[in-house]
Parts: C-alpha cells; sequence; structure tokens
C-alpha cells in the first residue's frame, strides 16, 4: 500500500477508530487521501490537513426504521439510510440503494465518493447517498410500493429541491421512483419536482438520465481512447452486471463499433461471441427481472457459465458496472493476459486498490468511478435544470450535453494529473481537480 502523507495519516487513522467495522468507507477515504499529499505539499497552498479532516467527517446521518406490510400480511422491518456528506456546491445530490448488503459504511463509501464526482461535473451538487437493506429481488410491485412509502415517510423530512435530493443506484429504478415521488407529493402536497431525479419522462423527468451513466462511462471510455488516436471501432469489450448501467454502455459501445461480447449478474456470466443483443438483454432483465442464465437459454450460440469470473473472458476494453469490489486482483492479472488496454469503472469503486496497482503497473489506461460514472449525476443536474425552469429537453439536446460534459471531465482529470507530476493517473487527477473545488468553497465559507 502506498504511504500517506506525515499530515494525512492521522486523518486516515481517526476515520478507522471512528467508523470502525466500515471497510469500504476506509478504502475510499484512503484512495483520496493518498492522491492529496501533493495538494498539502503545494507551496503557497491554502489547504491544511483540517480542511480534509472536516470533509471526511459528513455533515449529517441518518438512520431510521422502515416497517412495511407484506403480501402475507407479516409486519416486515428494515433500516433506512441518508447521508448528507458535504453541501459546500449544491444540495446533497446521490442515489438511493436497496440491496440487502446496504450498511451505514457502505452509504459512507458512496456518499464520499459523490462529493468529488459530483464536484467534476462542474455542476451545483453537493454529495450525499441513501438506501435500505431492503431485497427488492422476488418482491411484488405492491410489495415494492408499500415499502417505498413508508421509507419516504421518514426521508421526506430531510429532502428537499434545496436541501436534498435524492435518485437510483442498485435495486431503485423507474418505479420506485415513481413510488417515492407519489409518496412525498402526498405527504408535502407539494408538487416539488427538483426533490427526486430519475422520474418518469410524463412527469418532470429528463430524456438521457436512463440512458446517461452507461452511456457516460463509454463517451469517458473513448476520450481515454483518443488520447492514443483509437476508438471503439472494432473492439472485443467486457460489461459486467447488467442492469442500468450496463445495459446503456453495451447500447452506446454498440453504437460507437465495438461488440461487447460477456455480460453478467450476481449467479454468472454470459458469453456472446456474436455480440450481446439489447432488446433480449432488456426483455430477461427489465421486463421480466430474470436472471441471466434465461438470456443464454434463448440466444442461439451464448453460453452461460454459473459463478465464474467475467474477467476471464479476452478483452481489449473492460467496464465493470455491477458493485464495489468485483474486480480484484485475480481478475485484473485475467485482464492483463488478456492483453487488456482500457478500464473504465462503471460502477462505484468495482476495483479493489490491489487490482487498480496490477493494471497500472501493465500500463492499462485506468478510470475511476468518480469521473467515468458522473454521467448519470450530471444528468440528475441537467433534470434539475429542466425542473427549475419548467422546461423539457429534446433528447439529441441533452445527449450533446452528457458528452460535453465528460469531455471536460476527462480533460481536466488528465491537465490536473499533469500540473500535479503525475501525468496520466487518472485516479489522482479526479481526486485532486474534485477535492479543489469542494475545498475552495469549504475556505470561503469558514470553519462550519
Ligand atoms: P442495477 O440495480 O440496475 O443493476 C445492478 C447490477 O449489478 C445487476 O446486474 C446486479 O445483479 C449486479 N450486482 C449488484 N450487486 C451485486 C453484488 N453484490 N454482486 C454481484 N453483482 C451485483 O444498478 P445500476 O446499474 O444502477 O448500478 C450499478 C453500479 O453503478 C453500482 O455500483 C452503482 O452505484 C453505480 N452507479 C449507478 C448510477 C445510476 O445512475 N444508476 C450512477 C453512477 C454509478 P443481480 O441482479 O443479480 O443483483
Ligand atoms: O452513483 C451515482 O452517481 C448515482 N447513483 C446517481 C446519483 C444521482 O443523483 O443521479
Amino acid at each position: 500500500m502506498p504511504q500517506l502523507h506525515e499530515h494525512l495519516m492521522p486523518i486516515f487513522e481517526e476515520i478507522v477508530r471512528r467508523n470502525a467495522g466500515e471497510p469500504e468507507f476506509h478504502q475510499a477515504a484512503r484512495e483520496v487521501l493518498e492522491s492529496l499529499g501533493p495538494v498539502v505539499d503545494r507551496p503557497g497552498g491554502l489547504v491544511d490537513a483540517d480542511l480534509i479532516r472536516r470533509l471526511c467527517e459528513p455533515e449529517r446521518q441518518i438512520i431510521f426504521r422502515v416497517p412495511w406490510v407484506d403480501d402475507a400480511g407479516r409486519v416486515q422491518v428494515n433500516r433506512g439510510f441518508r447521508v448528507e456528506f458535504n453541501s459546500a456546491l449544491g444540495p446533497y445530490k446521490g442515489g438511493l440503494r436497496f440491496h440487502p448488503s446496504v450498511n451505514v459504511g457502505i452509504v459512507k463509501f458512496l456518499g464520499f465518493e459523490q462529493i468529488f464526482k459530483n464536484a467534476l461535473t462542474g455542476l451545483p451538487i453537493g454529495g450525499g447517498k441513501g438506501g435500505s437493506d431492503f431485497d427488492p429481488k422476488g418482491k411484488s410491485d405492491g410489495e415494492v410500493m408499500r415499502f417505498c412509502q413508508s421509507f419516504m415517510t421518514e426521508l421526506y423530512r430531510h429532502i428537499g429541491e434545496y436541501t436534498d435530493v435524492p435518485a437510483g443506484d442498485i435495486g431503485v429504478g423507474g418505479r420506485e421512483i415513481g413510488y417515492l415521488f407519489g409518496q412525498y407529493k402526498r405527504i408535502t402536497n407539494r408538487y416539488e419536482s427538483g426533490v427526486l431525479t430519475g422520474k418518469g419522462i410524463g412527469w418532470g423527468g429528463s430524456l438521457v438520465r436512463t440512458e446517461s451513466t452507461g452511456y457516460g462511462a463509454v463517451f469517458f471510455a473513448n476520450e481515454m481512447l483518443r488520447t492514443t488516436g483509437d476508438s471503439f471501432d472494432g473492439k472485443r469489450v467486457v460489461v459486467s452486471g447488467s442492469g442500468n448501467v450496463a445495459t446503456y454502455a453495451i447500447e452506446k459501445v454498440h453504437q460507437l463499433g465495438g461488440t461487447v461480447v460477456a455480460v453478467s449478474d450476481s449467479s454468472g456470466y454470459v458469453v456472446d461471441e456474436k455480440g450481446i443483443d439489447l432488446e433480449l438483454l432488456k426483455e430477461v432483465k427489465q421486463v421480466r427481472r430474470a436472471r441471466i442464465n434465461e438470456y443464454a437459454d434463448e440466444r442461439g450460440g451464448a453460453a452461460y457459465v454459473a459463478g465464474g469470473s467475467i474477467w476471464d473472458v479476452q478483452a481489449d476494453i473492460a467496464l465493470p458496472a455491477a458493485t464495489q469490489n468485483e474486480l480484484d486482483e485475480d481478475g485484473a492479472i485475467a485482464l492483463i493476459r488478456g492483453g487488456v488496454r482500457v478500464v473504465s469503472e462503471g460502477a462505484n469503486m468495482p476495483t479493489t486498490p490491489a487490482a487498480i496497482r496490477s493494471l497500472r503497473e501493465a500500463g492499462v489506461k485506468f478510470a475511476p468511478g468518480k469521473a467515468a460514472n458522473a454521467g448519470g449525476v450530471a444528468t440528475s443536474a441537467l433534470e434539475m435544470q429542466q425542473n427549475a425552469s419548467r422546461d423539457s429537453w429534446s433528447f439529441e439536446y441533452t445527449e450533446e450535453r452528457l458528452e460535453g460534459i465528460m469531455r471536460s471531465i476527462h480533460d481536466r482529470c488528465l491537465e490536473t494529473a499533469d500540473e500535479y507530476g503525475v501525468p496520466g493517473d487518472y485516479v489522482a487527477g479526479a481526486n485532486i481537480a474534485g477535492f479543489m473545488r469542494v475545498a475552495d468553497a469549504m475556505l470561503a465559507f469558514g470553519v462550519i
């Protein structure tokens, strides 16, 4: 593990001590602190360790009971979370995740990452994240609705268009945002469109928001390829996951002339040498909410591998788009052996620190999620702009804005990496560039 700057080591130790049992938060914080050494050492720089210490403590953490009644009439109790991490640049902004693995440490790591990601977009949004250990898998629409209504019955008092603006993440898509918005509207008696993003197109949503994270991750990877005069054309691509981010990453790769040959879910992966049939994938995952093996059952020539590692599939470009720490050192070594040239994170922190080191040592271009998957939250901010002006933009215009934002994040990362003496290091570039924007605002506000 790289050494931390002598002024940052005590901050990391304090994080570990005060947030015991939250390894994902420690991991996310350590990665950012590793990048900030040159910032603290900058001659004449205004940033000191105390500002960084303040930034590592969430402004507010909310944990609440979510009781609901299942279809059999039994009372179920889940736990709800919202970590409002930093509001220096705008209202707290970040998704809600519904997955059995959710706990305060997971929400804190996601909220922490979100601060820097949102800053990189250049748009006026602070960082936050929330969710629940509720598992939507196998639940009826009625159960999901009752859960969402109960969740919002507590959450509504903490959020608002100028305060905190949630959206989707794992397990939270258009259906859930509909139930959540409906309950917020009912409780508050306000049609406050800007309180949630990812809404349906007919009731305040933005075109391209559904596609934006996946499209954005591919736009970002395309910029990485362009630095060496390359492109997606003719490339073999592996995309892990088969949810929102993965699906629209595949769509954009195919539009740019690449071929996605493998996708996965938490039960296994599918290899389809002809290229993933997106209509069939959407039918299996979005309409039927079924498992990925059904894709292979119905698609001639495709093979399903139960369990196993999708990173064993040879590829030029890999886009991890499922969940945290899904690409470990063994996976990275397998990808390197297969000749991978670019790894761009569609998910949040999907690559372990050891895997990132292996990729870097092998000369693979690597983009961290806080830069590469920022297209989702950026388009959420565009949805907020449309809501504020009671307007709605065309698909083409919104996609153009998204592409421009991704290009500017890419360039900002590289310029910052150059400026701080680590050329080509997208991780340091993203961390420092995002951090500096937040730090400037925090300095202006004084100690609050
Ligand atoms: P979805 O719920 O739509 O899809 C998640 C996918 O990842 C599913 O294929 C799921 O498989 C798989 N997955 C989830 N958890 C695990 C796990 N513990 N182990 C293995 N596979 C898992 O979520 P999204 O596509 O929205 O999110 C994917 C990633 O992208 C997350 O890291 C999220 O934080 C990040 N992200 C999402 C954004 C968005 O706008 N939605 C924006 C930026 C980042 P299964 O169905 O079997 O559980
Ligand atoms: O991780 C993320 O950036 C998201 N889940 C999207 C957040 C948002 O507010 O659109």
